[in-house]
């Protein structure tokens, strides 16, 4: 009969997931024994990175990733990842070790509460009730996670579990997509044909679906414009298609007079809406119709209005191209091409971005976490291709540089680029060490503006007022931070380095930090300025 620790190691290799982002301990050591040699093992220095690195990689594969963390010890410093996996739908098998079970009722060192701890930001937590249980509860876990909308479960495993005798689970398939209802894709038939100018948002959850083609040519096939959900976590639309009109504000009212000018809106794969300031008005215009298409029975539960049908998003968009009637070609509004920004002293970011878009190949990947040069990116960074803008699901920071070597780790054909803040860089800074140790040649892109300019922006935005402590960042010398990690880096202060610089790192085929001095930025908060007429919290 087999142990408990080799029946697991058979389930992970039977669903596909030989690699471990995690960080050891005590409680570990018993199941991470003698890996076996098809496994490799991903170290991050602190949890969020391990945990984060697992979240890039789950991403780019649209598949579960598995991740090993230290009781209740790493499972805390790790629970932002999960958060944002939570937020983000992103698959996540993760483990952690639990003392004992013959001493745990005593409360042992490293006793852990771990499962109770992370409940509200998972599927499913649990430790099982019987040693021999442990493979077929990564198996209920995979699929849970895998079951959109999809997102992280967690499993805390007693340390004297491993060595249990157990037979290995029967093999059980689960086929995760669930269809929207036909009738009510009709009504949205229906709406759509008698539209005069419909309008689509395209949200996050198309990717999720492997929907990108059906929307593009669900929106060819309706002439309508097509806006990015607000602060999106992934671009799913093509950026330069001619019906692509760019973002909306995260903000009821000024949302809602973006959208105000269609009688039909039909939003794909996001929440509606997800909103940042508090501007209160319509959630949309009362002459618009709404129309919600999600793969999250959360999200339709929480819309504010309009009808929300529950399903996959690929099938959804794909239904309606073959329902609706096609409408006329027309010239569209398209989006207006924003100036090329000046070479400056100090480098503005959005110059950099400028020179970034020229000079990096159009397969690029992004793992974007710049709070307050967001619309600079946005503006100027070009892509079209599926699965190439990631960014943080619910504003924990600490996302992007482990995010990006995960990302990296899955897509060894495509570059992956991570502009972060020099705040946002310093939550999970050890991921540096990891990109080097793997060989995920991330160009880390470094914005160093030296405070943090987002927050700053959210004191003048909500009159707040500046008088405020702890918004500077004096002191922090990222190329010594980033060559004591391993990791090749360089600064940038005069804007005629910047290109020669930028060209040199994609030549070479090794990691690489590049820190830009750039202009103190925020002068707008999300895109909104005074005219939205933001909430006052003085
Ligand atoms: C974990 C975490 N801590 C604090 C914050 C609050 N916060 C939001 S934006 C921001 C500033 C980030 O600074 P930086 O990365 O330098 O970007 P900048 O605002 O200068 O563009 C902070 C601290 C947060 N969102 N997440």
């Amino acid at each position: 009969m087999s142990t408990v620790r080799e029946t697991t190691y058979q389930v992970l290799r039977e669903l596909g997931m030989t690699l471990i982002f995690g960080n050891p301990g005590s409680t570990e050591l018993p199941f991470l024994r003698d890996m076996p040699s098809d496994f490799k093992y991903i170290l991050g220095l602190h949890e969020r990175v391990a945990a984060g690195m697992a979240l890039g990689y789950a991403l780019a594969q649209g598949k579960a990733a598995f991740v090993n963390l230290h009781s209740i010890a790493s499972s805390g410093n790790g629970l932002s990842a999960l958060v944002d996996a939570w937020y983000g739908h992103v698959p996540l098998v993760v483990t952690t070790g639990q003392q004992d079970r013959r001493q745990l009722l005593a409360e042992p060192f490293l006793a852990s509460r771990a499962v109770e701890t992370v409940k509200p930001y998972v599927k499913w937590a649990y430790e099982p009730l019987r040693a021999e249980d442990v493979p077929r509860v990564l198996l209920r876990g995979y699929h849970l996670a895998m079951q959109p909308p999809m997102g992280p479960v967690f499993i805390s495993i007693p340390m004297d579990d491993w060595t249990h005798e157990c037979p290995p689970p029967d093999s059980h398939e689960v086929r995760h997509k669930v269809s929207p209802d036909p009738v009510a894709l009709d009504a949205m038939v229906q709406a759509l044909d008698s539209s005069r100018n419909p309008a689509i948002v395209a949200g996050a959850q198309i990717e999720e679906d492997g929907g990108w083609k059906e929307v593009v040519a669900l929106a060819d096939h309706l002439q309508a414009d097509v806006y990015q959900q607000p602060i999106a976590p992934r671009w799913t639309f093509p950026r330069r298609h001619p019906l692509f009109r760019g973002g909306l504000l995260p903000a009821q009212q000024p949302l809602a007079n973006q959208l105000a000018e269609y009688d039909t809106v039909v939003v794909l794969g996001a929440p509606i809406f997800l909103y940042y300031a508090y501007v209160p008005g319509h959630a949309i215009s009362p002459g618009t119709k709404l129309f919600h298409l999600t793969n999250s029975p959360q999200d339709a539960s929480a819309a504010l209005a309009g009808t929300s049908i529950v399903g996959n998003l690929a099938a959804a968009a794909r239904y309606l191209r073959n329902h609706c009637q096609p409408r006329p070609g027309r010239t569209p509004t398209s989006r207006a091409e924003s100036p090329k920004p000046k070479p400056d002293y100090p480098i503005t970011p959005a110059y950099l971005f400028s020179v970034l878009n020229d000079v990096m190949p159009r397969s690029t990947v992004i793992a974007e976490e710049c709070p307050s040069s967001k619309g600079d990116l946005d503006r100027f960074l070009q892509s079209d291709e599926p699965g190439s803008f990631y960014s943080v699901p619910n504003g924990i920071l600490g996302f992007g540089l482990p995010a990006a070597v995960g990302l990296q780790l899955a897509n060894p054909s495509r570059r992956v680029v991570c502009p972060v803040g020099d705040g946002s860089a310093q939550y999970s800074i050890q991921a540096l060490w990891s990109a080097v140790q793997y060989e995920a040649p991330v160009i880390f892109i470094v914005l160093r503006n030296g405070d943090y300019s987002a927050l700053k922006s959210f004191c003048d935005f909500t009159q707040v007022g500046r008088n405020v402590s702890g918004m500077d960042l004096p002191g922090i010398d990222m190329v010594k931070i980033a060559q004591g990690y391993g990791l090749a880096a360089q600064e940038v202060d005069k804007p005629e380095d910047l290109e020669p610089v930028l060209r040199e790192a994609f030549a070479s085929p090794k990691p690489r930090l590049i820190t830009v001095n750039v202009a103190k930025g925020g002068e707008k908060c999300m895109g909104m300025d005074h005219s939205v007429n933001p909430p006052r919290y003085r």
